[in-house]
């Protein structure tokens, strides 16, 4: 498994606070979400994690607001402006690694 990201205590404080707004959707036994989750990791992302398999509502939540309910999806926090649901798992370690690979 690949090194994970060292940061000063600084900007694993910034990074900590901007994470607060993204959600994964998952699952524990999907290879998609096993890939997000290992890059999660990887980048030292406090990122919370919905387990729509052990929670109902967490499934319902992404229908109702993604519109699928396949797994991975990242829910993008746009305060006034909504929420992104990105979904396909390497759009979303894309976008994890474009914004947080320092
Ligand atoms: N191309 C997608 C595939 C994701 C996928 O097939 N996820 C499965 C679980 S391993 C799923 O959620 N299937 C149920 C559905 O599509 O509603 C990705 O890379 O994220």
């Amino acid at each position: 498994m690949p090194q994970t990201i060292e940061r000063s205590p600084e900007r694993q404080t910034e990074v900590d606070r901007e994470v607060e707004s993204l959600t994964l959707y998952h699952f524990e036994r999907c290879p998609f979400c096993v890939r997000v989750r290992q890059q999660i990791e990887r980048l030292a992302l406090p990122i919370e994690k919905r387990d729509i398999q052990r929670e109902p509502r967490y499934r319902q939540e992404l229908m109702a607001g993604g519109g699928r309910t396949m797994v991975p999806c990242l829910r993008i926090d746009k305060g006034e402006r909504g929420a992104e649901w990105m979904y396909e798992s390497a759009d979303i370690n894309r976008y994890l690694a474009q914004r947080f690979g320092d």
